[in-house]
């Protein structure tokens, strides 16, 4: 346990880098309009309580409360003596309580990433361990290794990542034959000044970084594209497609997010895109905005499902805005749907204006609220906090009957 005297110590260290902290946006009403319904219920006014600046007491009750769950930073472990000799310098001030909100395919992730952070982990480290569990598993048709392929049989895969703490980004576009592209991302973010790298020169890129390529279409996914090969549209998956009975499209990808006890925030999704897409065709998860974004100072959002409709909208930046403006983060993510749908294109939606897509969202405030939106009833995300990971239901804009055929 820290002794009190280093408590203290670390405490007066972080009074300066308190006074320049980012202060919170203004507050706007919550969405009141909205029809969809939740298992939990958000605080309507987030940020009323500010998020910085405990006294120095409340402090100290925070952090023995915290050291007690577990969750006090190894720095603070010190005893008083090793303290004397190596002062923590510019620690950052604990006013979160650990959080990682994913997709629900990122079940077994979650609980990865949410051991790391705890255990003093970067938060970006940790959500990509998470999300590297589906990229390396064969069996999941939606990401990495065993995604399923575009139109030519080959799998093609999208990623991106944000670095709260250092606001800093990396993606990959179309990268083939690298089962990781979320470390691909990341070695983007790392080791160069640019943010996105695509297609056969993100591939060489990744190479020259070291990660061992691998042919990642599994027998199953093989045969799935056979099927649909063997009953392909001439204009499948091309606007002037007639109607005839068509292979499904599938969609799948895993988004995580993640807060640590510290406050600080990460996000990342990969995907193998859309089944049986246009080759070269980029959905919204490499999309720095769209399929992921975070800011250190507010949260984390992103999403998966039909990545057309969502870029128009920005959608994980929009989230991320929404909550910095007072919006909690089940409201903020409805709020993005709501957006999402008033941007489609009305060949997209119905007579009554519901879309003919599934579109998900997921997010996590700095302080370590979190919630899931769908477009429709039945979705559900993962989480993992204190209490454990599960999964929940995700709150919705329109309901299971609504959906047109
Ligand atoms: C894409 N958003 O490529 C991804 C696909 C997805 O669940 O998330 N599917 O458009």
């Amino acid at each position: 346990m820290a002794s009190c005297a280093t408590l203290c110590q670390w405490y007066d260290d972080c009074a300066q880098s308190r006074q320049t902290q980012t202060p919170v946006g203004p507050l706007v009403p919550s969405g009141e309009r909205f029809r969809g319904v939740s298992s939990r219920i958000s605080p309507p006014f987030p940020h009323t309580t500010p998020l910085v600046t405990p006294s120095r007491r409340s402090f100290l009750e925070t952090a023995a409360a915290l050291a007690a769950a577990g969750f006090v930073p190894r720095s603070l472990l010190a005893t008083e003596s090793s303290a004397a000799a190596t002062p923590p310098v510019a620690a950052p001030l604990i006013r979160s309580r650990p959080c990682v909100v994913a997709s629900a395919n990122g079940i077994r992730g979650v609980t990865v990433a949410y051991d790391q952070i705890v255990a003093g982990q970067d938060p970006l480290d940790a959500i990509i361990a998470g999300v590297n569990i589906q990229e390396l598993d064969p069996n999941d048709q939606s990401v990495g290794l065993g995604g399923l392929p575009n139109a030519d049989g080959v799998v093609q895969l999208d990623a991106s990542c944000m670095h709260g703490p250092t606001r800093r980004a990396g993606a990959v576009g179309c990268i083939e034959d690298i089962a990781t592209p979320s470390l691909v991302a990341k070695a983007v973010m790392d080791y160069t000044d640019h943010i996105f790298l695509v297609g056969a020169h993100a591939r060489r890129f990744a190479l020259e970084m070291g990660f061992t390529p691998q042919n990642l279409l599994t027998e199953k996914s093989r045969q799935d594209w056979l099927r649909w090969r063997a009953r392909l549209n001439p204009r499948d998956a091309r606007l002037d497609y007639d109607g005839a009975v068509q292979i499904r499209f599938h969609t799948g990808t895993i988004n995580m997010n993640a807060v640590t006890a510290t406050g600080d925030i990460a996000s990342v999704t990969t995907t193998s895109g859309m089944s049986w897409k246009v080759p070269g065709r980029v959905g919204d998860s490499p999309i720095i905005g769209a399929g992921q974004y975070c800011d250190n100072s507010v949260g984390a959002a992103g999403s998966t499902g039909r990545g057309e409709a969502n870029i128009k909208a920005c959608g994980a930046f929009l989230a991320v805005e929404f909550m910095r403006q007072g919006l909690a983060p089940e409201a903020a993510l409805l709020q993005v749907v709501e957006r999402v749908i008033a941007m489609t294109e009305a060949r997209l939606l119905d007579d009554r204006g519901r879309p003919r897509f599934d579109l998900d969202f997921y997010a996590v405030t700095k302080d370590g609220r979190y919630a899931g939106v769908s477009c429709y009833e039945g979705s559900s995300f993962a989480v993992c906090d204190e209490r454990g990971a599960r999964i929940e239901s995700s709150a919705f804009v329109f309901r299971r009957a609504e959906r047109p055929r």
